[in-house]
């Protein structure tokens, strides 16, 4: 496999510590938010969440890779953005980065939704597809979470003990912003 298809180092970290981040964050705002009166909680950090990666497991495959808390789910309510075919949301800052939710009982002005359709921030150039060094993405098919976790597990084990991919979030026309339909395949 060429070196090009393995995760660079700043992936490796954005993932890993980016993500340890995103947690101290969320504790740090539900604090906050709780001294000042307001009820709170972070879903992802509540003693309730589950979430299943594939690793490991010996259940049926559509249970294999699943969660209670959808982050994006979260973010496409909240009209952050739409589904990709990558299956990742792409926002107005694109689709390379991660997602943290709060739940809060303080008031918050809602503002307006920029979209109609789960996934009409999507060109389908297929420009994510091509990246994908596993072909874990196709037009017909959409993203398999199969082909995706067994190379993530591969990447587990080369560099234990941080891992990711993400080939299908950079080099695209969504990576940092929502793609234009007549433009589909620059950045
Ligand atoms: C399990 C998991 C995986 C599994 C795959 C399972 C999966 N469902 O995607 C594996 C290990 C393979 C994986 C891989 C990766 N993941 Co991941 N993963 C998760 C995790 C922990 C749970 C996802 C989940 O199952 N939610 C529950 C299901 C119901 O919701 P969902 O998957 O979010 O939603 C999908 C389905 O509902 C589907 N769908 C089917 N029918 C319909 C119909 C309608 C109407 C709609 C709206 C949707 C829909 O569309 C949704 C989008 O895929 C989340 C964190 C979280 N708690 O949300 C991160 C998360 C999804 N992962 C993320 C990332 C970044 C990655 C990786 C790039 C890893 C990396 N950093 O290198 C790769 C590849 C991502 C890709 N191409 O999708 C980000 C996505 C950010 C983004 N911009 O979208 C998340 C949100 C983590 C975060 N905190 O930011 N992941
Ligand atoms: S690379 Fe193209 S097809 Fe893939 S999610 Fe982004 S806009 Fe959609
Ligand atoms: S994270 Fe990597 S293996 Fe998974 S779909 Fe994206 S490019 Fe393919």
């Amino acid at each position: 496999m060429p070196g090009g298809d393995w995760p660079s180092d700043e992936w490796l970290h954005g993932f890993a510590d980016g993500q340890a981040f995103l947690n101290q964050l969320g504790r740090h705002l539900k604090v906050e938010l709780i001294k000042a009166g307001y009820g709170s909680l972070v879903p992802s950090s509540d003693e309730r969440f589950w979430g299943r990666t594939g690793f490991n497991n010996s259940l049926p495959s559509d249970l294999l890779y699943t969660s209670n808390w959808s982050e994006r789910h979260a973010a496409f309510v909240c009209g952050l953005g739409t589904f990709g075919l990558s299956e990742g949301l792409i926002t107005s800052k694109g689709m390379a980065g991660r997602f943290g939710s709060i739940i809060t009982e303080m008031y918050l002005s809602p503002d307006r939704r920029e979209y109609q359709n789960v996934d009409e921030c999507c060109t389908r150039c297929g420009k994510c597809a091509k990246n994908c060094p596993v072909n874990a993405i196709s037009l017909e098919e959409g993203k398999n979470h199969s082909i995706c976790s067994k190379f993530l597990g591969q990447i587990l084990e080369k560099y234990w003990p941080r891992y990711g991919c993400g080939k299908c979030q950079i080099n695209v026309p969504c990576e940092s912003k929502i793609p234009q339909k007549n433009n589909e395949n620059t950045n």
